[in-house]
């Protein structure tokens, strides 16, 4: 089936181990996904939604135990534990294999195994990558097929180009016992078994394209980043491209579609990527991105008309959910979603929907599957092969208090260690406790596939390649006030921050220094329309001394858990904004 001779080789290596009933060779055509539709219609793993109000929609339930990425049982197995780092769980490559093959053994029997050839990236782009799932699973292949560009272009890009990255994924007993997901960055392999959920089975998005990539990223010279990219069109017509780091469900999609808000005329957002970027110096000097997927696997609840209508007006056709609710006509339905709550509603796991017995309709981190083209804003530049020009990078965390609404940074180094001390609240997109702020530098804490020591290294080496950096920002939309509400309304009106942010980039507005960045002046934020105070705005700008030497203590413990290999820049930041918010107490 194929020219490739290490591939067709490991192809027949696993179908020895896995001993499926057949090999099916996916060619990405339409006339295979319907019929792998059909078949899991047949069987119940798909159902198929309202087709007057959702035409070509289908519904994935799956298992109960299996609805988030599961960061405990996910593995780097470099050669040295030193490589994964204490920010990754490590096993040795040889002990790595030695506990997840057996797991493997027979675990293919009586289903079809399907080989996927994926790129990641546009076709034609020097930047893109391609790599091969194996799965018997065919929810990944419908779903890689949304999510990556695969089939027999990409198969010819392995031909040519010979390096790929393998990927084997089987659903095995789906028990949480027997799941795992690992890593093997020198070998360019993937190993997963037990789950069917997004980032723990569609293996082209976070184990390839975060994991794996950001290793090879490191050695290549380059950064692979759970980053949006948008660009930011002003009346003018000029394109500001910014991307934009946040931890899972803390935003990216709805900031990467967002409208803006009543008083912005004539502004436009053009969407180029949701969740990964990866990032290339040009030869003239600045940074260029291209999103290396093909669609978007977001978070459902909370998304309707109101917060992310342009995802609304994407998600109504040709997609796939899993794990939302069902209205009595077999509409889709989540919390959040627009209009009055339905009767009869049932829920993700096919039960009568009662809050008083069931919980929530829709699981908190149900999601849907669909085609960026779709997407109303989806930007012309989207499929470039050079990717886009980055002029401004923000981090930005889910914090209830400490972190301002935005900060900019000093210069790159301030920028990197403002990435590397970022906190977040955990979410739903992981299994485990929700709400827990951690240390969540660059968005990556479950997704860089190396020691984050090396990984900050790295970062700080591009001032060395380049004077033409964008500018760093930090960004909390998520503050609250005493009382638990969020002080800022968001979505659409995160639109003022964005607007602040290319003004400084132009150096168009002034700004106030701050020991731990600058902060917009009073009057510099566009708040027209906007039924905020002064009171509200001093408290999402506000910075207070005493809590920040706590922080500041905190991220020092947080950077000494990583050992000598942390970069003294780093240090030299801490100390730096320790004496200047010690000297405002
Ligand atoms: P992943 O796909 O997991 O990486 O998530 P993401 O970063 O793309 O997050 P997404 O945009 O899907 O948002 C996650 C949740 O946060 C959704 O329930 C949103 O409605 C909510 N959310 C997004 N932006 C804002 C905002 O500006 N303010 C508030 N309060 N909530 C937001
Ligand atoms: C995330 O958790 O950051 C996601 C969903 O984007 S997953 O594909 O599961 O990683
Ligand atoms: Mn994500």
């Amino acid at each position: 089936m194929t020219s490739n001779q290490d591939l067709s080789e490991w192809v027949t290596q696993v179908a020895a181990l896995t001993q499926p009933e057949s090999i099916h060779w996916c060619d990405g055509s339409e006339e295979e996904n319907s019929a792998l539709k059909e078949l899991m219609l047949s069987t119940g793993d798909l159902l198929r939604l309202n087709e007057e109000t959702h035409p070509n929609c289908f519904l994935h339930r799956s298992d109960p135990k299996d609805v988030a990425r599961v960061e405990h049982l996910t593995f780097v197995c470099a050669e040295l534990e030193d490589d994964a780092g204490p920010n990754n769980n490590w096993m040795s490559p040889d002990d790595g294999h030695a506990k997840i093959d057996p797991l493997f053994a027979g675990s293919m029997k009586g289903r079809v195994m399907y080989v996927i050839p994926y790129l990641m990236g546009p076709y034609g782009s020097p930047f893109s990558r391609a790599g091969v799932e194996i799965t018997d699973s065919p929810y990944v292949v419908v779903n890689m097929r949304i999510m990556a560009r695969i089939g027999e272009r990409a198969l010819h890009h392995i031909e040519d180009c010979k390096s790929f990255v393998k990927g084997l994924h089987s659903l095995g007993d789906l028990s949480p016992d027997r799941r795992c997901i690992m890593h093997f960055p020198e070998e360019l392999l993937i190993k997963s078994i037990g789950s069917g959920y997004g980032g723990n089975a569609l293996l082209g998005k976070k184990c390839h394209a975060l994991r794996i990539a950001s290793s090879q990223a490191r050695t290549e010279g380059w950064l692979a980043e759970h980053m949006l990219i948008l660009g930011l069109e002003s009346p003018a017509g000029e394109i500001t491209y910014v991307a934009a780091a946040f931890p899972s469900a803390c935003g990216k999609t709805n900031l990467a579609m967002l409208v803006p808000p009543e008083g912005y005329e004539g502004w436009k957002i053009w969407t180029v990527g949701d969740d990964i970027a990866w990032m290339h110096l040009g030869s003239d000097g600045r940074l260029w991105a291209i999103n290396p997927e093909a669609g978007f696997f977001g978070v459902a609840p909370g998304t309707s008309l109101k917060t992310n209508p342009n995802c609304m007006n994407t998600l109504g056709r040709n997609a796939i959910y899993t794990n939302v609710a069902v209205t009595e006509d077999m509409q889709p339905w989540w919390e959040g979603i627009d209009g009055e709550k339905p009767t009869n509603l049932i829920d993700w796991q096919a039960r009568k929907h009662d809050p008083e017995i069931t919980g929530k309709a829709a699981h908190p981190n149900s999601r849907f599957t669909v085609s960026a083209n779709q997407c109303p804003s989806f930007s012309p530049e989207g499929d470039a092969a050079s990717g886009v020009p980055i002029s401004a990078i923000i981090f930005g965390g889910r914090r209830a208090s400490v972190s301002p609404l935005v900060f900019e940074a000093m210069d790159w180094e301030h920028g990197v260690f403002a990435g590397a001390s970022m906190a977040s609240e955990t979410t739903a997109a992981a299994s485990g406790q929700i709400g827990q702020v951690r240390r969540d530098p660059m968005a990556m804490k479950p997704f860089c596939g190396y020691n984050f020591a090396d990984y900050w290294a790295h970062w700080l080496s591009f001032s060395k390649k380049s004077d033409k950096l964008p500018k760093v920002f930090h960004v909390n939309w998520f503050r609250k006030a005493e009382d638990g509400e969020f002080l800022w309304p968001g979505f659409g009106e995160n639109m003022r921050v964005l607007e602040w942010i290319v003004n400084r980039c132009e150096g168009s507005v002034e700004a106030d220094e701050t020991p731990i960045g600058y902060v917009p002046k009073p009057d510099s934020l566009n708040l027209a329309g906007l039924d905020i105070g002064p009171a509200t705005m001093r408290s999402l700008l506000g910075i207070t001394p005493s809590v920040w030497v706590n922080e500041i203590n905190e991220i020092e413990e947080y950077f000494n858990t990583f050992g000598k290999k942390v970069p003294d820049v780093l240090y030299a930041q801490i100390k730096r904004v320790r004496q200047a918010v010690s000297a405002e107490i």
